[in-house]
């Protein structure tokens, strides 16, 4: 009996460019996700298979075992909370920062701010560590609008270039961490199927050793 590989990946950025890393490692999905609406993709290997999940799900499928292995933005791991999961490594990939941001001046002052963000437990952890009450209001996206319509001082989001800020009259204000996206493994898959996993990680770390050049 050969035992099978189950690898949870969000479409996007975090495909596009795992992409590169697992054919480094010798896996090849048999289809384009863009041009499928199909969610579980079959690859080159036998018993090797690729799942499409939403982005904040990937911990999720890891976590309970549906898939042994996935690819997460760090953002999404420190919203997670991480139970159940090892992260071996670090991808590199999709690279970008958290911050707060909003208007000039929105942090002046020293009233209760208000936060509307998708990032909520970093959001707390971030102002609880500057000792600042602040009120969080939970979105799922387009946070960069809130803040023009009156919903709160400010946002907690990932930036990249800076661009979708600047198009907003937004500017970052505070930085909270540095952002890339990793590889997550279930504990129990570790444990069972041990040799496979062992070997797929050692392969992937070397593809992004062998990038950094
Ligand atoms: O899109 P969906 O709601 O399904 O989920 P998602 O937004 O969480 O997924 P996806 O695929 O957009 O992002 C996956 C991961 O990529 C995130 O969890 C981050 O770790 C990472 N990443 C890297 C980013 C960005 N860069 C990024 N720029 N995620 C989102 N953005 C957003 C940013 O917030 C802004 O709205 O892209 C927009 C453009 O950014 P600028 O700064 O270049 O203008
Ligand atoms: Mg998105």
């Amino acid at each position: 009996m050969s035992e099978t590989l189950t690898i949870g990946l969000s479409k996007g950025r975090i495909y596009k460019e795992t992409l590169p890393l697992l054919e480094a490692a010798g896996i090849v999905p048999a289809e384009d996700p863009e041009k499928s609406r199909k969610l579980i993709l079959e690859t080159n290997v036998p018993g090797v298979r690729v799942v499409l999940l939403r982005a904040s799900d990937v911990p999720t499928y890891v976590e309970y075992g549906a898939a042994d292995v996935g690819v997460a933005g760090k953002d999404v791991l420190m919203e997670h909370g991480g139970e159940g999961l090892y992260e071996p490594l670090d991808l590199n990939i999709a690279r970008c920062r958290l911050m707060v941001a909003g208007k000039p001046g929105a942090l002046d002052g020293h009233h209760r701010l208000r936060i509307a963000t998708k990032y909520v437990e970093s959001a707390r952890a971030h102002f609880a560590r500057q000792g600042r009450q602040v009120e969080v209001i939970k979105l799922y996206g387009s946070m960069e609008l809130a803040p023009l319509v009156g919903l709160g001082d400010c946002i907690v989001d990932v930036v990249d270039t800076g661009n979708t800020l600047r198009a907003n009259g937004l500017e970052p204000l505070e930085h909270i961490a540095d952002i890339s996206s990793r590889l997550i493994v279930n504990r129990a898959s570790m444990k069972m199927k041990s040799a496979r996993l062992r070997a797929f990680i050692e392969h992937m770390r070397a593809a992004v050793e062998a990038r950094k050049g």
